[in-house]
């Protein structure tokens, strides 16, 4: 390794165009950030409505500086930056060095030549942000034609994000903050490299299928001043000693190898649910033949073949869309991630890796990282390698056209290269996709002026996603799939290279990944729903905990309709259709309209939106999954959305900060690998029809038993019973019984009750393992519950030597929607939202670390308590290390 300047840990600062505001910075880092370390930013930016008032700051211009002596003296010196964001003019001791505008992009620069090296001499180094909303306006005008930027000012931004290649969503999204932030974004340094030095810049690694084998690419990217020697390059992956070398190449500053791994000398990698997720260490270090210099590289790699399955049926229209890993079939589960803050410096590896671990613990194994946020820092990837959660990756271009003048093409060009070389090692990574809903957008005309001259578009399209995007990735990383937008239908022909666009076929939902979202009709009925091969975003809006969105707001917003909170839902309508969907199921916790509320009334309206998001979420996951077998092969449920970019009402499953929304909870439930999935099928006179969908690779075969359970029940054994035996083939769904309606259910089991007297409870056991399922028969607009008098019968918990705490709570009657929420303590319950019956139930709660204080309170509440207005019963509950 050659010696560098790590410019990190220099002192920088940051000034405004006129000066007036010259403040310490942080790099990497970001221009608010360090706004709100200096004061000029008073409070949280995510507070009510500041977020609109900090708007200037991406208006102006910020010079971010640093200096560093001159003892060092090299025949080259590079400056590095890993990430700048977004238009950046880099100067050394005031004269250019280079301007760059990709934040996405690595960038190196000889600056040799204006470095001063004179004993003593101090070297002044500045990059200027220019303002990326100013260039994406000029840089649009001064394009030929219009671009549409799929600009919606409901969602508070800014226009022509399409023109910068920046963060999509930092301009505004429909469940984001417009900041467009600015700054050194990722690391920085110097690189010495002198006559006795080596330097690897880059180094892509592939492991693809070889036959029944691996295969092993290595290209290592270097830079040397040395002369007159040879330069020798080795692989080592631990645990995998004799590497067969079957091929080298050996360019002035390139070097490739190829190794052949037999099958037999490896463990696999797996995606989470079905094997282990075996890493292999890999170095590969670079050496000149008189073994002076050398410099080496580490990843961790890991075994696996994967396909996405596109074939034909042999008796019905269109083709499959799934994924094969290592051979199997994979049902993919998971939800869609968005940037996890607008600053992404406050993003730490801690914080990605309790969300991740979330979505594991939810049965989950893939992640979508969508297409109008960030390719996500390395850390991501490997947590997601280590954690068996396939990720779904897309490039960064969201819901709008975009230039395809030459040097937008380059700079993308260099972009796919750069970030597919990084990535492309992790096994984590299944997919490449080009975009998010470009395709659609186009070929169903969203914008007005693609339905004047849908050609231009049409050519453009082409232009950036199959010329340069897709032949950049195939070139680099061959094996991988490559789709070129989600949603997407396939090709017709590779040769001549022909897509199969969306609207050109007669049934969408035979071909590719469909996104689907009705907030119109009740979410819970699927008989409007699509039957597609894979859905790629579905989804529905809740508000965050009220204890989450308390910290952001004050009591004037604690309305359903107040105008902050219809500022801050930048969906278009977003806060009537969360009443609307809420009047489907529930009573509402308000009277009227929701203009004015009481601070009761909205806390039980930010946990009855939960409620409906969850079951919403919960039926929909359910048809999918239940779609698994033919004539429908649906083989992915990835819902919108996983995790937050701030406390508002969006479609995330986790509030900014790691909270589990009750649709998180839930989704450990609906993805279980055995799953019971009641449902009333309205398509066909409500014939209620109970599934189990099987995603193990063997056969489940047991009892299945459903149990009717009156609201008025008094003690845990006062309910009504059947039994039946189930059978299901591996990676399968099948109608295990069916009644004509909901009383013909409810009257099997319980004779003389009504639907709107109880609640079905469904219990499959099968080898040692069981799996329950809950069916409401009736919407809680019609029931009459109980007081079910909630207490905690626990009033000192033990805290586990594991970070885990025994809580139990007792009810008269059962009760729906039980729901904990804990006070200023991090970590999830094991459940949450779930149905309490008579007597003592219990509820782990697992912090993330060590639990902090002694005394944390605990508040519970069930749909009783929201719809009696009553307030949730809180505790403050003592813990004890055990
Ligand atoms: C899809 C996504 C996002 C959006 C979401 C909710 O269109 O791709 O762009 O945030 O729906 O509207």
């Amino acid at each position: 390794m050659p010696p560098i300047l790590d410019l990190t840990l220099r002192k920088w600062r940051v000034r405004n165009a006129d000066g007036k505001i010259d403040i310490p910075a942080n790099v990497p880092g970001e221009i608010h950030t360090d706004l709100m370390r200096s004061g000029h930013i008073q409070g949280d930016p995510y507070h009510r409505d500041a977020y609109q008032t900090l708007r200037w700051i991406g208006m102006e211009d910020w010079t971010y500086s640093t200096d560093f002596p001159s003892n060092l003296s090299s025949q080259h010196i590079y400056l590095v930056f890993d990430g700048l964001d977004t238009i950046a003019t880099i100067s050394l001791n005031g004269k250019v060095v280079g301007k760059t505008e990709n934040q996405f992009r690595r960038f190196i620069f000889d600056i040799r030549r204006l470095i001063l090296e004179d004993a003593g001499a101090i070297n002044t180094l500045s990059v200027t942000f220019a303002s990326a909303a100013k260039t994406a306006t000029t840089t649009a005008k001064a394009y030929p034609y219009q671009v549409p930027d799929g600009f919606d000012p409901t969602q508070n931004g800014e226009r022509n994000r399409n023109f910068v290649r920046k963060e999509q969503c930092s301009f505004g999204w429909d469940w984001g903050p417009c900041f467009l932030p600015c700054g050194i974004w990722k690391s920085a340094k110097l690189v010495y490299l002198d006559q006795t030095a080596l330097w690897i810049t880059d180094a892509a690694v592939d492991i693809f299928p070889a036959g029944k084998d691996f295969g092993i690419k290595v290209k290592v990217d270097y830079r040397t001043a040395l002369s007159g020697s040879t330069i020798v390059v080795d692989v080592h992956v631990d645990g995998l000693e004799n590497l067969e070398r079957v091929a080298e190449t050996q360019d002035a500053d390139t070097v490739e190898l190829h190794y052949k791994v037999p099958a037999s000398a490896v463990t696999l990698w797996w995606p989470a649910g079905y094997g282990a997720q075996k890493l292999y260490d890999l170095r590969i270090s670079l050496k000149s033949s008189n073994g002076n210099t050398e410099d080496e590289v580490h990843k961790k790699i890991g075994f696996r073949t994967v396909e996405l399955v596109q074939q034909p049926y042999p008796s019905q229209e269109g083709l499959s869309f799934y994924f094969r890993i290592n051979s199997i079939p994979i049902f993919s589960k998971g939800t869609n991630w968005i940037p996890a803050d607008a600053f992404e410096s406050r993003v730490t590896t801690t914080l990605l890796r309790r969300l991740l671990q979330s979505c594991v613990e939810a049965n989950m194994n893939m992640v979508r990282v969508w297409g109008g946020g960030i390719y996500q820092q390395d850390a991501f990837y490997e947590i997601c390698d280590e954690m068996g959660l396939m990720v779904w990756q897309e490039f960064m271009f969201a819901c709008a056209m975009y230039p395809v003048d030459k040097a937008f093409l380059e700079n993308v060009r260099e972009e796919a290269g750069y970030q597919v070389r990084r990535l492309m090692a992790h096994p984590c990574i299944v997919l490449w996709s080009g975009n998010n809903e470009n395709e659609e957008a186009l070929i169903t005309g969203w914008y007005e002026p693609i339905k004047k001259n849908k050609f231009v578009y049409t050519i453009d399209y082409h232009r950036l996603y199959h010329e340069t995007i897709m032949p950049t990735v195939k070139q680099i990383d061959p094996t991988r799939p490559f789709i070129s937008s989600s949603p997407y239908n396939g090709i017709i022909s590779e040769d001549p290279f022909t897509e199969r666009f969306l609207a050109d076929n007669g049934n969408p939902d035979a071909f590719g990944d469909v996104h689907y979202y009705n907030y119109k009709d009740d979410g819970t009925d699927v008989s409007r729903m699509r039957k597609p091969r894979f859905a790629s975003e579905y989804g529905f809006q809740a508000l965050p905990s009220f204890a989450t969105f308390r910290k952001v707001t004050t009591e004037a917003d604690w309305h359903p309709l107040s105008p902050l909170m219809v500022l801050r839902n930048h969906h278009p309508k977003g806060q009537e259709e969360i009443i609307l969907q809420m009047d489907y199921h529930f009573k509402r916790p308000f009277s009227g309209s929701g203009t004015s509320v009481s601070v009761l009334e909205f806390d039980h309206f930010c946990y009855l939106s939960q409620c409906v998001q969850a079951i919403c979420m919960k039926a929909q996951t359910e048809h999918y999954r239940r779609l698994t077998s033919l004539p429908a092969n649906c083989m992915g449920a990835l819902y919108w959305q996983c995790n937050d970019i701030w406390q508002a009402p969006t479609w995330a499953g986790i509030e900014y900060g790691g909270t589990w929304k009750m649709l998180h909870f839930f989704a450990k439930e609906f993805f279980e690998r055995v799953l019971v999935s009641v449902y009333e099928n309205t398509a066909e006179n409500g014939r209620v029809e109970v599934w189990v969908v099987n995603d193990l690779l063997e056969r489940v075969e047991g009892r299945l038993v459903v149990e009717f359970r009156p609201w008025m029940s008094t003690t845990a054994d006062e309910i009504h019973r059947i039994e039946m035996t189930v059978k299901v083939d591996p990676q399968s769904s099948s109608r295990v019984a069916a009644y004509a309606n909901v009383e013909d259910l409810i009257t099997t089991i319980a004779p003389n009750s009504t639907a709107d007297s109880g609640f079905l409870h469904f219990s499959l056991t099968h080898y040692e393992t069981s799996t329950t399922a809950v069916y409401f028969p009736t919407s809680f607009t019609h029931v009459t519950l109980p007081n079910p008098n909630l207490r905690f019968s626990a009033p000192e918990c033990k805290a586990l030597r594991n970070g885990l705490v025994e809580l139990s709570i007792t009810v008269d009657h059962p009760a729906p929607f039980v729901w904990l929420e804990i006070e200023d303590e991090e970590g999830r319950f094991d459940r949450n939202g779930f149905v309490a019956i008579p007597g003592r139930n219990v509820v782990n709660f697992r912090a993330w670390e060590e639990l902090k204080g002694d005394v944390v309170c605990v508040s519970v509440r069930s749909l009783y308590q929201a719809q009696e207005k009553r307030p949730p019963v809180s505790l403050e509950v003592s813990v004890t290390t055990a």
